[in-house]
This record gives structure tokens, C-alpha cells and sequence, in this order.
């Protein structure tokens, strides 16, 4: 299929290029660099160093002999993205091109407004692009298992169907976001929702929970086709981050009780699941809903099994409670359903012994690189401006 993938240049966009383009998919990628330029801002980077897009596919391109178009620039600028949608003619566009850190979002008000313009604005450019150029292509969206929130019934794949005095329909599953990113996701989710009921669009969102890991068939075939791995107090994701402190020797970061539950998936599973939504496309005017993860955890579970790995490896792993700099439920009732990718034929990579160890090597292998400054929390939730980054000013 010819495939357009948004946000190719990172962490899962880059592997599902890759991915993709060696099952014999015409690959296109957009990338705009926005997340190369928050590490700047944030004095951040990927443990794992990376090459540059540009190096990346020409490497690609010499190793196995398959080519990945690079269109560098932004999707909110529609004079940019329209025509490289004409050109590309996308049967499938998979759009990861979002903000995607929580904790960004959170920073103060230009960080929050930067996240839903760039988010909201960016998406519905691409709508648009679909309903007028490419109307019959399948728009695979990444969204979030946290556009939910922790409410204390099951949660369901998108939608739920309720009996409310006497009479009853299948609605939105209702909505409980943690922070203003999360919240984009919410809002790109009525949007997409609302393009395939009036332009017939096909859409499927993919609720996605927390991924890990950094190994994957491509990138094994040259390391310079590594992905990026963040620990950053900001971009660093929960898993990726006590791995790191354990290899530090810093005692690992659980906020509160650690209570707090959430869907995980290994990144092979990321590919897997959005190559079966390609391949499975959604009908036209459908707007599909599929909650993408395969095990859940709570912060405290994931901290004792990096502690008992990390001990097997001789390390001197010790868990800290922190206050929580996060507002969220630190004990709650999670259950969440994930059968629609299982069933169209996803084979899970669940988290084990043996992965947390490959993860760690890899780990162990950059350890001269960890900025041990970059670990502990900065934002706040309560703060409207948090000082990690440069005071607004009226410039601004
Ligand atoms: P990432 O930040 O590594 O990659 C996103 C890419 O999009 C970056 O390379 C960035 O430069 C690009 N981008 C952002 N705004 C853009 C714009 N306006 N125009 C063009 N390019 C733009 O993030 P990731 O971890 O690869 O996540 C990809 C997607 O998956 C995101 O939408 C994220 O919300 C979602 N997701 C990620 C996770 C996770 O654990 N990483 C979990 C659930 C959902
Ligand atoms: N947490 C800790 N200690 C840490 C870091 C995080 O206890 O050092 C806790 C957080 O408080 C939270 C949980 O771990 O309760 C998950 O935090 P996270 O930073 O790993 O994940 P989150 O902020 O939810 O965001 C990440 C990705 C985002 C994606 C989301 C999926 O950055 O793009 O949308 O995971 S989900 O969580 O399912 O919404």
C-alpha cells in the first residue's frame, strides 16, 4: 500500500517506517524536527543516540534497498502538507505527529497552548488534506489509553452502550483526561469522529497505552537505524525511566503510592498492531475505536520487577516514593478491554525477565551518557508556570 506516515522521524515512527517499507509498503514520512527542538529547549537527548532523518533513510536505502520519502515540515502549515498529500496520493496515513508529552503540556500556558494548536490544528489539516484530495484513504490515528482517564467501571473500546431512563444507545465512551496533552487527544478524537459522519471519512483511533523498548527486526539490521530512547523527567515514559535510574543507581521515581494502573505494550507490538489496522482498514464513515496494549501494571508492580532484574544484574536498585507532581487517582479500579487487535491476529510480546534485561543492556551500553540531572520531576500539575524552561515574556 502507499503509505503516509506523519511524525516519521520519531521514537514509533521512525521503527514503523522501517517496518512497514520492508513488507513491501511504498513509505512516505512528514516530520517537521518539533521533537528534536524540545530537546534543545529542555538541554535533553535520547540516551540512545540518533541519526539524522535524512541519514537514517539514506542508510535504509543502503542496506536493504528500499526507499522511504522525507518530506521535512509542518502539518499545521497546510501550504506545506496539501501538496505533499497530492503527491503522495496515501492509501493509509498513520499520524503519530503530535506533542506527546504530559508533562510538557503541563509546563505553563505557552506549552499548553503549543501542545492543543499543534495537535488539534495539525489533525484536522489533516482531515481536510483526506476529504479533498484522498476521501477513500484509511486515517490511522494515534491516540491514547489516557483520553479515558480512571473511571471505576470497565472501560471499553471506544464506545459504550447505556440505558438512561428507559431508553438506551451506544455512545462516546465518556472521557477523563490527566493533563492538556491528553486532552488534545480528546479533542482530536470528536474531531476525527465528526469528518466521518458528515464526509464519509474512514478513521480508525488507536488508543494506545505506554510503550517500551527499543528493539525491533530493522533496527537490529544496522545501529545506526537505532530509535530514540528519552528518561528526561519531561519525555521520559515510566518504564524507560526506572530502567535508566536503576542503571544510574538512583533510587527508582514512583510518584505516590504508585497505585496508579496503565496499559503498557512492548514497541514490536506498536508496528504489529498499526500494520493489522492498515491491513484491516475501517469502513467508510466508520470512525473505529481500538484500545491498543497488552498487559496493565501499576507504577509500583513495574518498579519492583526493574528493582528484582536489576538486583539479579548486581545493581544497588532502591525504589523512593516521591510526592506525586501529577494530580491522578493513586489507587483505583482498571480494567481495560483489548480484544479488537487480538482478534484481527496480534501475537503480544508480554514484558518479562528476560526483555527487562535486554532492555537494561542496551541501558548499560550508554550508561556513560546518562545526565543524571535529567531524572527527577520538574513540571508540576498545580503550577501554572513551572521554571524548568526560559519565563514568558510578551514577546512570547
Ligand atoms: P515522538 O515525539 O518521538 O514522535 C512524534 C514526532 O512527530 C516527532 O518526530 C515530532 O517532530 C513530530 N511532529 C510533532 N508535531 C509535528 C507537526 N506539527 N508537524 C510534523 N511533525 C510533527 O513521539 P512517539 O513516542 O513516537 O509517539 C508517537 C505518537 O504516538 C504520538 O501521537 C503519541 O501521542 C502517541 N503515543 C505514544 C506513546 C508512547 O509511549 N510513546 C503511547 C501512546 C500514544
Ligand atoms: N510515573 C511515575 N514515575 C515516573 C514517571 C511516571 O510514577 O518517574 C507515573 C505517572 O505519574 C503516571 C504513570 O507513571 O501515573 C505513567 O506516566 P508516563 O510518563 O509513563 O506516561 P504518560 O504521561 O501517561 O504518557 C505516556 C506517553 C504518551 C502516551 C501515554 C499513554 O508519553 O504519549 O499517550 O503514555 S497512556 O498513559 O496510556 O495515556
Amino acid at each position: 500500500m502507499r503509505v503516509l506516515i506523519l511524525g516519521g522521524d520519531g521514537y514509533l515512527g521512525w521503527p514503523t517506517a522501517m517496518y512497514l517499507s520492508a513488507r513491501g509498503h511504498e513509505v512516505a514520512v512528514v516530520d517537521n524536527m518539533a521533537r528534536r527542538g524540545y530537546d534543545n529547549e529542555l538541554g535533553a537527548e535520547s540516551l540512545v543516540p540518533i541519526a539524522s532523518l535524512q541519514e537514517r533513510v539514506a542508510i535504509w536505502e543502503a542496506v536493504t534497498g528500499y526507499k522511504i520519502a522525507a518530506h521535512i515540515g509542518d502539518i499545521c502549515d497546510y501550504t506545506f502538507f496539501e501538496p505533499v498529500v497530492q503527491d503522495v496520493q496515501p492509501e493509509a496515513i498513520i499520524h503519530y505527529g503530535e506533542q506527546r508529552a504530559a508533562p510538557y503540556s503541563m509546563i505553563d500556558r505557552r506549552h499548553a497552548v503549543y501542545t492543543q494548536t499543534n495537535n488539534v490544528a495539525g489533525t484536522l489539516n489533516v482531515l481536510y488534506a483526506i476529504a479533498d484530495h484522498v476521501p477513500a484513504c484509511h486515517l490511522i490515528k494515534l491516540g491514547t489509553m489516557g483520553e479515558y482517564g480512571t473511571p471505576n467501571i470497565d472501560i471499553e473500546e471506544g464506545y459504550i452502550t447505556i440505558t438512561h431512563k428507559g431508553r438506551t444507545d451506544t455512545l462516546p465512551y465518556p472521557k477523563m483526561p490527566g493533563s492538556w496533552y491528553h486532552a488534545s487527544k480528546v479533542h482530536d478524537s470528536v474531531n476525527i469522529h465528526f469528518a466521518c459522519r458528515i464526509w464519509g471519512l474512514r478513521a480508525t483511533d488507536l488508543n494506545q497505552g505506554v510503550v517500551y523498548g527499543v528493539d525491533t527486526e530493522e533496527i537490529r539490521l544496522d545501529e545506526r537505524l537505532r530509535t530514540r530512547f528519552d528518561y528526561d523527567g519531561v519525555f521520559g515514559t515510566v518504564l524507560n525511566r526506572f530502567l535508566v535510574q536503576a542503571v544510574a543507581e538512583v533510587p527508582l521515581t514512583v510518584y505516590g503510592e504508585g497505585g496508579q494502573t496503565r496499559g503498557f505494550l512492548d514497541i514490536r507490538d506498536t508496528l504489529a498492531c498499526v500494520e493489522l489496522a492498515m491491513l484491516n482498514p475501517a469502513g467508510p464513515g466508520e470512525f473505529r475505536v481500538f484500545n491498543q496494549f497488552t498487559e496493565q501494571f501499576s507504577v509500583l508492580e513495574l518498579a519492583r520487577a526493574v528493582e528484582e532484574t536489576g538486583r539479579e544484574l548486581g545493581l544497588d536498585v532502591q525504589i523512593n516514593h516521591l510526592p506525586n507532581p501529577r494530580v491522578e487517582k493513586e489507587a483505583h479500579y482498571y480494567n481495560a478491554v483489548n480484544t479488537s487487535l487480538l482478534s484481527l491476529g496480534l501475537k503480544p510480546h508480554y514484558l518479562n525477565d528476560t526483555l527487562l534485561e535486554s532492555v537494561i543492556h542496551v541501558v548499560q551500553r550508554y550508561r556513560h551518557l546518562i545526565k543524571p540531572h535529567l531524572i527527577m520531576p520538574q513540571v508540576n500539575w498545580r503550577e501554572t508556570g513551572n521554571p524548568l524552561v526560559k519565563k514568558e515574556t510578551a514577546a512570547d
